[in-house]
């Protein structure tokens, strides 16, 4: 039985003596996503570092905030004389806040400029295809860097598994169009699938705690020296 012990602690000494030799690293994401600004504040969670007891010591927290945004517009004109020159607009901007982070970012993206011939016949009916009509397609941007914190390491480490809160406000989702010259007095736009997606990863660089251990090599030790 001591034997079966003995021989326990010192495979235990090995693999903290290979943690202590490099720190280890462990990240988190989450997201929540918005299809307009007149929508409430979301909270995102994330986990904190599980400390352990104690046994693992947290020695850097770095948190990342993406976004990301698009819609898909449609335009048709239904001014019967007058032809247009307009692309389409998206503009998403957000808050994000949490322990020791304040972000905020935002995005604007334009479609080129398309022509539109005056109205063909289809009037109140809406129909985006051309001469008159435009289906701009998704306009959007992919994953954007809002920002990177260090917070203190004291938000998020923790005795036990918990959760860090962020909470993420969609300031303001346009989708619109820009007329360049005249503006035609009847017209419409059709929007699908707008959306702001906002990500926040959390990455916790740890070590084990050196006085355990020292204690479990001395621990160790110990029992071998019995054994003789
Ligand atoms: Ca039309
Ligand atoms: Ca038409």
């Amino acid at each position: 039985m001591r034997k079966m012990l003995a021989g326990g602690i010192l495979v235990a000494v090995a693999v903290c003596c290979g943690a202590v030799a490099s720190a280890d690293e462990v990240s988190y994401c989450n997201f929540v996503s918005f299809t307009s600004d007149l929508q409430d504040p979301q909270d995102l969670y994330l986990p904190k570092f599980d400390n352990q007891g104690g046994s693992l010591i947290l020695d850097d927290v770095v948190v990342n905030v993406y976004h990301s945004g698009s819609a898909q517009p449609k335009a048709d004109n239904d001014d019967p004389f007058k032809s247009a020159v307009v692309r389409a607009r998206v503009i998403r901007q957000f808050s994000a806040i949490g322990p020791g982070v304040f972000s905020s970012g935002g995005n604007t993206v334009t479609s080129p400029f398309i022509n539109l011939d005056p109205d063909n016949g289809d009037l109140a009916l809406f129909d985006a295809t051309p001469p008159d009509g435009w289906d701009f397609g998704v306009l959007g941007y992919a994953s954007l860097l809002a920002g990177q914190y260090f917070p203190s390491e004291a938000f998020y480490d923790s005795n036990g598994p918990a959760n860090v809160a962020f909470n993420v406000s969609p300031l303001l989702m346009v989708n619109d169009l820009q007329f360049e010259g005249i503006t035609p007095d009847a017209w419409q736009l059709e929007v699908e699938y707008p959306i702001l997606e906002v990500q926040v990863c959390v990455t916790y660089t740890y070590s084990p705690e050196p006085a355990s251990l020292g204690l479990l090599a001395v621990g160790g030790l110990a029992l071998l020296r019995r054994r003789r």
